[in-house]
Order: structure tokens, then sequence, then C-alpha cells
């Protein structure tokens, strides 16, 4: 058996790819555990379209029937959104058995920024990262999108990291793994619902073609890992800090005394806030997710 046989590629995104036009990759655990249904399939074709509007093939990845799709259809779409927490949220560890099980998976940025290397696309799109959760010191809770980073040659753009991470952590880790942190017009790191944190990211970027340049010289010397693109929230759609932060504590403390552990801790995280919130939160999820998937067509776009 050979990798062609386990990669998939839909005709549009095959197409693109052979003629060196620009591709994004789009992870598919967002829409399965990371937003509530019937948004998550909205939210999901809309980044398809924004993509395509700022001249970027999109390639939405998961795992369908064992085969690592790069380009869905918008049935396999609709199924993922529809299946939510019953599809396996897959990371780098979940590939292998779903692979040789010929399962679904809906890939987290980890095993999506996997998939996308194979597939030689260099940019990707989603909303947050996983990082190193609160209380990690005890619980050593660190999301495989951390290592991923550290390892696969695919530049993220996400809004920063939300405060159900440590964020000062997160950043620690990232720069023990050389991971470069580029905040794009900004020099603070954006905390996901709001623009700004009080966290420094490595290096302010103004503009889609400065990202492109740092891509293309990581490659050029031939580093092997990815890069982290902090896209803002903008101002219009930002939360109040307040009303966030209370939200992100309360859902935190539940998880807790629930006794949520594992995988299971970041998409119980996300629907108790969107739940305490009384859905404001998705509305700036949702618009946040489509701020980076326009930021990261342009810098595909660049790329050529
Ligand atoms: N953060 C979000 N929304 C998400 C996720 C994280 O704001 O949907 C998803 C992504 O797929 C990410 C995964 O890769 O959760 C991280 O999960 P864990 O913390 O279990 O590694
Ligand atoms: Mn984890």
């Amino acid at each position: 058996m050979n990798l062609s046989e386990h990669i998939k590629f839909s005709p549009k995104v095959e197409q693109a790819l052979k003629e060196n036009r620009p591709v994004i990759a789009l992870e598919s655990t967002i829409i399965s555990h990371g937003m509530p249904y019937p948004q998550n399939v909205e939210t999901a074709l809309a980044c398809e379209n924004i993509a395509r509007e700022n001249g970027a093939e999109p390639a939405t990845i998961a795992i369908i029937q064992g085969k690592l799709c790069v380009g869905l259809t918008e049935e396999e779409i609709d199924y993922l959104g529809k299946a939510g927490l019953s599809v396996t949220k897959a990371s780098r560890r979940d590939i292998p058995i779903l692979v040789a099980r010929k399962q679904d998976g809906a890939t987290t940025v980890a095993a999506t920024m996997i998939i996308a290397a194979l597939a030689g696309i260099k940019v990707f799109a989603t909303g947050g990262i996983g990082g190193v959760h609160r209380g990690a010191e005890t619980t050593m809770d660190i999301s495989a999108d951390l290592e991923e980073l550290a390892q696969t040659p695919v530049a993220v753009v996400c809004a920063g990291a939300k405060s159900i991470l440590d964020l000062g952590l997160t950043l620690e880790y990232l720069e023990t793994k050389g991971v470069p942190v580029l905040g794009y017009q900004t020099e603070m790191l954006p905390a996901f619902f709001t623009n700004t944190s009080e966290f420094k990211v490595d290096y302010r970027m103004e503009s889609a073609q400065e990202i492109a340049d740092v891509i293309s010289a990581q490659r050029a010397i031939g580093f092997s890992g990815g890069m982290l693109i902090a896209n803002p929230i903008p101002e219009k759609y930002a939360m109040d800090a307040k009303v966030i932060d209370k939200a992100i504590a309360d859902a935190v403390k539940e998880a807790e005394q629930k006794g949520i552990q594992g995988k299971d801790t970041t998409p119980f995280l996300l629907a108790k806030i969107v739940e305490i919130t009384g859905g404001s939160s998705l509305k700036a999820n949702i618009q946040l997710v489509f701020n980076n998937v326009r930021l990261a067509s342009q810098i595909a776009s660049k790329l050529q």
C-alpha cells in the first residue's frame, strides 16, 4: 500500500494544486466539535465561498471511511455537522486507526496540518488552536496542535488563543519548540473573542506579502516546522472582555466539577461558552473564522 491509496482529493482541489493556484486548508473538528448545528455547516460552506472570493481554492480536510480527504463535498460537510460529537475527533494519534478501520474522523488543527502537508498545501485557516490548558501543571493537558506546529510545514492562521487556555504557557511552549508566532498588524497576541491580551507576539507583520516572505524563507532554509499567524478579530465583532472572561471562567469551573478530561475538554468548554453567552460568542467565533479565511487566502495568493 502506498500513500496515494489513502489520500483522496476533490476534483477542484486536485486541479488547483496541479495548476499551482493558491489553495488553503480548512479543518473539520471545528465543524463537528467546535460549533452547534446548523451554524457549523453554514459557517463551513461560507468559509469555502470566502476563500474563493479571495482567490484561493478551499480544501476542507477530514477522514471519510478511512480516506484522508482533501476537499469535501457539501454532503460530507453536512454529514460532519449533523453527526457532531458522534464523529471521532481525530488528532495525530487517531489517524492510523481510522485509516486501518476505514472510519470517519473530524480533523483537529494537528491532523489537518498533517494531511495538508501531505497534499502540498502550505496555508491553513482556522478559528483557534489547541494549546497549554489552564492547570496543565497538574493535568499535563497540552494540545497535540503545538507539537504539530513544531514539526509540520504548514502556516496556521488563527485568532490567537482562547483563554480556556493558559496563553502565557502556550507562548512559552511555542518558543521552546521554535515556532514563530506572527501578529497580523498587532504586537499583542489576540485572545480569540477579543483583539488583544497582555501577551506579546514574536513579530508584528504588516501585510500578507510580508508573511508570505517569512513562509518562503522558512522553506528555503529547510526548516521543517510550521508557524502561527495571529489575526485579531475585527473590532466591531469583538466581545466585551469582562463578559467573555466570566463565561470562560464559569465553563472551566464546570468542566473541573464534572471531571471532563482529555479530548473532551475543548469541545465541552466551547459548547458551554456558547450556552453561557446565549449564542453571542458563536457570532463572534463565526466572524473571526471568516476573517482568518480572508487573510489565509491572501497569504496563499502571495506565496505563488
Ligand atoms: N479551539 C477553538 N475551536 C475549535 C478548537 C479549538 O476555539 O474548534 C478545536 C480545533 O480543532 C483544535 C482542537 O485543533 O479543538 C484542539 O483540541 P485539543 O485541545 O483536545 O487538542
Ligand atoms: Mn488536550
